[in-house]
């Protein structure tokens, strides 16, 4: 089975995203699942595009693409993308959406094709602090998620998981709850572990 796990690069004035160091780290392969990853732009139309992009021409049986939440405290997997863009901030494009769909006509949700629960569960007693999380913002991850949920044909799995800020990035900002790099690598990988037995 061939895995497409996407992280992004750096925005909102931080220097480093924890979604594409841990999966920068994670191994080429889990068991005999082959992982093709990808750095993503912060931005709201480019990372839907080159994920598509990447879908088409690597043709994976799971999507996971994964993103910083600063402020959470777990690994937190999404289990609904809704078609809203609203954001006080511009993405790393310029772009600053209030209030468009993600795609005109669409659905105005979409649910994640993950065992939302069950991952939760596996990682919660590895003791990897994990939520199932009712909402992935109105930003670009919950954008791409979106994307993802209508990219993806029968049979085919994805979602996106929210990661909190890695330590140094919580140091300078008193009371941020963090969560190591090696925990965030484990339980990405238990994650795409659980996939692979279960597609
Ligand atoms: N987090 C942002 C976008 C990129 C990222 O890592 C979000 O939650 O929308």
């Amino acid at each position: 089975m061939k895995i497409l796990i996407t992280g992004f690069e750096p925005f909102g004035g931080e220097t480093i995203n924890p979604s594409w160091e841990a999966v920068e780290k994670l191994p080429k392969k889990i068991g005999e699942t082959t992982l093709v990853k990808a750095q993503l732009p912060v931005e709201f139309i480019g990372a839907g595009e080159r994920t598509a992009e990447l879908y088409y021409k690597e043709a994976p049986a799971a999507i996971l693409c994964v993103g910083q939440a600063g402020g959470r405290s777990a690994i937190s997997i999404e289990q609904v993308a809704l078609n809203l863009m609203d954001s006080e901030m511009p993405d790393n494009a310029g772009f600053c959406p209030k209030g468009l769909p993600v795609a005109e006509g669409g659905p105005d949700g979409l649910f994640a094709r993950l065992p939302a629960r069950a991952l939760k569960e596996t990682l919660c007693q590895a003791g990897i602090p994990a939520e199932v999380s009712l909402s992935a913002g109105t930003y670009v991850c919950n954008a791409l998620m979106y994307r993802v949920m209508t990219l993806l044909q029968e049979g085919e799995q994805g979602g996106f998981i929210h990661l909190p800020f890695l330590p140094a990035q919580a140091a300078g900002k008193s009371g941020r709850p963090s969560m190591t790099l090696e925990m965030m690598v484990q339980g990405l990988s238990m994650i795409i572990e659980q996939l692979s037995i279960h597609p």
